[in-house]
């Protein structure tokens, strides 16, 4: 089916090194509906939205951040800036009452794109488990 036809795609491709999507956004090459930007971090709307609300928030620099499984200890400083520009997304977004940060690593989380990013999530009752 579609999903095991993408998930062995995304496998295929996985952390392949090669730059993602996500460098021409960071670099304006391709537009995005940017929400928050400094320094390390640029967050702008999901282009197939799950939620009223659909954020991606990355690091400007992957730098060997390609998927959640894959970083060390020398990234911990961006992840927790990640982690924050996500709160600082929610509060812009007006869902900071309820909202659902996700990410995907890996092939069997559906990761498409190999360029560390959290996906903010709101603007609706979230269910949950998870599919
Ligand atoms: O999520 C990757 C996400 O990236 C997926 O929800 C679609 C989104 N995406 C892909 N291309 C674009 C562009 N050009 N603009 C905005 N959003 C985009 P994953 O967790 O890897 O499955």
């Amino acid at each position: 089916n579609n999903e095991q036809a993408a998930a062995k795609a995304a496998a295929v491709n996985a952390d392949s090194g090669a730059p993602t999507i996500f460098d021409k956004i960071i670099n304006k090459e391709i537009p995005s509906s940017i929400v928050y930007e400094d320094e390390k971090v640029l967050a702008f709307r999901d282009i197939s939205p799950q939620a009223p609300v659909h954020v991606l928030v990355i690091p400007k620099f992957r730098d060997g951040l390609t998927e959640l499984g894959k970083v060390d200890a020398r990234h911990g400083e961006i992840l927790g800036q990640l982690l924050y520009a996500a709160k600082i997304v929610a509060e812009k977004e007006g869902i900071s009452d309820g909202f659902r940060v996700v990410i995907n690593s890996g092939a069997s989380a559906c990761q498409s794109v190999y360029h560390l990013h959290l996906h903010v999530l709101g603007g609706r009752q979230m269910n949950w488990p998870p599919g």
